[in-house]
């Protein structure tokens, strides 16, 4: 049996909890943990939320010693994952500072077995482009807030060119490393793909645009700085690219409060990284779909992320999403769990709502390895990269297939059903997002200048059945707290990730003193 949350309880915490630290530091001490509780509760507590589901119970935090401590006095319930990431931390970059680089020019081999920063990334694009010249061509995408480039790779054989084109985005999110290294090798794959194979078959009939890093600026803040940032870099803060998008801007799951990891930014398309990537959309009559990569949880999610109606095209993202996981099962028996986005936790403002939303792509949202609540979650080991990377490109692969055969898709906000309705922001207006429901509108996102247009230079088989899932009961993957499960019990002294780790069963009781203290505290914040 399970507590119910006592509100007091969770006022109390509220008010004594620091806001999450965003700053660089070692994180000496901070431990990893389950707790079971409302995932809209741990994020306003300042807990870096992990993984979760609004689904199901249970979430993945990350806790500073002193939250650890509050946690304590509060009396809360959690089982602990890790406790101390610092030390997995300075091994991750122990680990990079000694291993060895990349051999300069050419392709060497080794580049994919570890995790590389933003400038050798950078040349691994090159790389690609040089020795694959008849099949490959730079994309200059646009430029990040501090001024690096958002740079892809066009990959196809000679042919019309008005062949349909799979767009694949990497990285909005910095801390998801895995992110970057499978879309470079997923990119890589394809533009050395062997004559007359599958993916040369494809390559005849589609356009295959693979961006690595969205977020440049925020992927370097966290191989320089810090390694589990999130946000892209606004005014050192940073908005959440993944919730910027003009479909449903300012709605459930996205943040008005800076400080927030899914902080959805001043209105919709404030940020020039999404701009960037949504003026290179609007820019193409011939893109047909998208795969917007991240980690982690191992899934394949579908709109609408932004609450929970059925898209018009419902049916449709069931068989695509299936069929994928399907293909990636293939690969080596690892199961990607296909969902609707909301599922996993309404997410307004997020990328795949909004191309098909106002484009109609056949959009899709990957979770990489590792699965949900799995260890280690952001700080997955590098010998995890070519296997990931194999199923992202079977991800790919079903993607391509099944676009060719479904052909252009229709906007998903079209028709006046469900959906978030008429007048969402296709960026070439000017006018923000049009559900925009908890925010107040700033000024046009396409003011902050960074749009600027594209440019190019340079030269399975379904198993039929479904695997059974793996996860640790309770938890799915994701780093964003958004979901709301209401009224959540937590199952005290219980091991809600099944993974046989510590636990701390508490009751629930709190000194009167330190709620008192809560709640002087919450009354003087609200008259301020
Ligand atoms: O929160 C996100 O932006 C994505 N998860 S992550 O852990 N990589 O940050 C998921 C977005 C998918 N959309 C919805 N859940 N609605
Ligand atoms: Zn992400």
């Amino acid at each position: 049996m399970g507590f119910r949350w006592n509100p007091l309880v969770v006022a109390a915490a509220l008010a004594v909890f620091p806001a999450m630290a965003q700053a660089s530091d070692s994180h000496y001490g901070d431990a990893l943990l389950y707790i079971d509780a409302s995932t809209d509760t741990l994020h306003d507590m300042g807990l870096d939320v992990w993984t979760h589901r609004s689904t199901q119970r249970g979430a993945m935090v990350r806790v500073t010693p002193q939250q650890m401590a509050t946690l304590d006095a509060t009396g809360w319930s959690y089982t602990i994952v890790d406790p101390d990431l610092g030390t997995r931390l300075d091994a991750e970059a122990t680990r990079l500072a000694g291993g060895p680089g990349p051999l300069p020019g050419g392709l060497p081999a080794n580049y994919h077995d570890d995790y590389r920063d933003f400038d050798t990334t950078l040349d691994r694009i090159a790389a690609i482009a040089a020795a694959e010249s008849e099949r490959t061509t730079i994309v200059e995408v646009g430029t990040s807030l501090e001024g690096r480039p958002i740079r892809g790779l066009s990959i196809t054989n000679p042919g019309p060119a008005d062949r349909p084109v799979i767009l694949v985005q990497g990285t909005q999110h910095a801390r998801e490393w895995i992110s970057t290294a499978a879309s470079i090798y997923a990119a890589e794959q394809y533009a050395s793909a062997s004559s007359g194979g599958y993916l040369d078959n494809q390559l005849d009939q589609v356009v295959l645009v693979v961006v690595p890093v969205v977020n440049p600026d925020g992927y370097t803040f966290s191989w320089e700085d810090e390694r589990l940032w999130r946000k892209n870099r606004r005014d050192g803060i940073g908005v959440d690219l993944n919730r910027n998008w003009g479909v449903a801007w300012g709605g459930d799951g996205a943040s008005d409060e800076p400080e927030a990891p899914n902080y959805h930014g001043p209105n919709a398309f404030s940020e020039p990284e999404t701009v960037a990537m949504r003026d290179f959309i609007n820019a193409d009559p011939n893109m047909i779909a998208l795969l917007d990569v991240h980690s982690f949880g191992q899934l394949l999610l579908y709109p609408w992320g932004y609450g929970f109606d059925n898209p018009p095209a419902d049916a449709l993202y069931v068989d695509l999403a299936q069929d994928m996981s399907d293909a990636m099962f293939q690969v080596d028996s690892t199961w990607y769990q296909p969902i609707q986005s909301s599922e996993l936790y309404p997410a307004a403002g997020n990328v795949i709502d909004w191309t098909y939303g106002v484009h109609g792509l056949h959009s899709i949202t990957i979770e990489l390895r590792p699965g949900p609540g799995e260890e280690p979650g952001f700080l997955l080991g590098p010998e995890d990269i070519v296997p990931t990377g194999d199923e992202l490109v079977a991800a790919i692969a079903q993607v391509i297939d099944s676009s060719l055969v479904l052909g252009p898709g229709t906007p998903g906000d079209s028709d006046g059903g469900d959906g978030p309705g008429p007048g969402d922001d296709d960026g070439t207006t000017g006018d923000p997002g049009g559900d925009e429901t908890t925010s107040t509108s700033g000024e046009p996102g396409d003011s902050t200048g960074g749009g600027q247009g594209a440019t190019t230079s340079g030269g399975g088989e379904e198993s039929g059945t479904e695997p059974p899932p793996t996860p640790p009961a309770g938890t799915a993957g994701s780093d964003d707290d958004s979901g709301s499960s209401g009224g959540d019990e937590a199952g005290v002294g219980t091991d809600p990730g099944g993974c046989g780790c510590t636990t701390s069963g508490r009751d629930s009781g709190l000194g009167w003193g330190l709620l008192l203290l809560a709640v002087g505290s919450l009354r003087r914040r609200r008259r301020a």
